[in-house]
């Protein structure tokens, strides 16, 4: 059977630790995008000669054309400009979407048939234009955020049980922003509900409460402490793990941006929920019952989502 082939579009940070984690899973043939000349040529030619290394066959080759993209099984978007200190996400939306515009012209042309993660910031807007700029079905274009807030989050409350990350099953809901709703009722270790391992003793409210806004702002904390970016390893990570549910129809059910229709109030709305990624994309929603609390900032989320789309149809009159 030929190998698959994975498209990155976007070979920086989030792109080329993409690559590396691609080839070593040996999940395809591996191409990087970009428009930056020489970019994802040379981080292809570095990366293909960790094969021997490593023991992988996955071709890796770097492209400044859309043409080589074309019948990719996977596209994972990284285009685009990251945060700098100071900066919010909403901030690169402007940027961001002109970006989200060529990336999908490229992806219709060439790769229509992909299934295409975007990561690009400010998430839950970018991707739901990348799907309107490309005319995929809905199903076959999600965004990666919540796979990343729930790692966040599962990593804070290991370290505060002192347990392995291993046990802990985090759940966190909506956008990926400060809106953003960690939600400790379906959070579990081992299976036991956070909420039962407080009254346990094993934790406080008041940490469990610090622990859900550090998880809020867990990618401007990196960002301050990096000064030159934002985070690259757990973002990569987390789309790898969204493309092998696809590619080995895994059926898993992962929070991920996934255009809503119907389900949780809404009425067509990129946003974080439950769904079931495997063979033909986005599956299906889970939608699961909040308590009034997570209603609440599920809804502060969604609010959220809907100015940023709002500003985006403001900058394209196509939208
Ligand atoms: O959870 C999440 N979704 C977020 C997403 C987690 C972390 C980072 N998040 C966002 O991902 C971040 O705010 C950025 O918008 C993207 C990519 O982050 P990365 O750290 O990889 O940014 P880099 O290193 O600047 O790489 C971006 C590359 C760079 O090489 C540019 O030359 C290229 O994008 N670029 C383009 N490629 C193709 N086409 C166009 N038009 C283009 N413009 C820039």
């Amino acid at each position: 059977m030929a190998r698959k082939k994975i498209a990155l579009i976007g070979a920086g940070n989030i792109g080329g630790t993409l690559a590396h984690l691609a080839a070593k899973k040996e999940l395809g043939d591996i191409v990087l995008f970009d428009v930056a000349e020489g970019l994802p040529q040379g981080k292809a030619l570095d990366l293909s000669q960790c094969g021997p290394v490593e023991g992988f066959d996955a071709k890796v080759t770097g492209t400044n054309d859309y043409a080589d993209i074309a019948g990719a099984d996977v596209i994972i978007v990284t285009a685009g400009v990251a945060r700098k200190p100071g900066m919010s996400r909403d901030d690169l939306l402007g940027i961001n979407l002109k970006v989200m515009k060529s990336v999908g012209e490229g992806i219709a042309a060439n790769a229509p048939d992909a299934f295409v993660i975007c990561i690009t910031n400010p998430l839950d807007a970018m991707v739901w234009a990348l799907r309107e700029f490309s005319g995929l079905p809905h199903n076959k274009v999600v965004g990666m955020a919540g796979v990343l807030d729930s790692a966040r989050f599962a990593t804070f409350l290991a370290w505060e049980f002192g347990v392995s990350v291993k046990d802990v099953n985090a759940f966190v809901l909506g956008g990926h922003g400060d809106t953003m709703v960690p939600v400790t009722s379906y959070t579990t270790v081992s299976g036991i509900p956070v909420d039962d391992l407080v009254k346990m003793g094993r934790s406080s409210k008041e940490a469990i409460d610090a622990i859900v806004q550090r998880t809020r702002s867990g990618g401007g904390e990196i960002v301050g402490l990096l000064k030159t970016g934002s985070a690259f390893y757990a973002p990569a990570t987390s789309a790898i793990a969204m493309a092998e549910a696809y590619l080995g129809d895994q059926k898993r059910i992962l929070p991920c941006a996934v255009h809503v229709d119907g389900k949780y109030g809404l009425d067509g709305l990129y946003v974080g929920v439950p769904v079931v990624i495997g063979a033909n994309g986005a599956e299906e929603v889970i939608e699961i019952a909040l308590d009034d609390e997570a209603k609440q900032n599920f809804q502060v989320s969604v609010d959220a989502v809907k100015e940023l789309l709002v500003a985006c149809k403001a900058i394209d009159g196509s939208l």
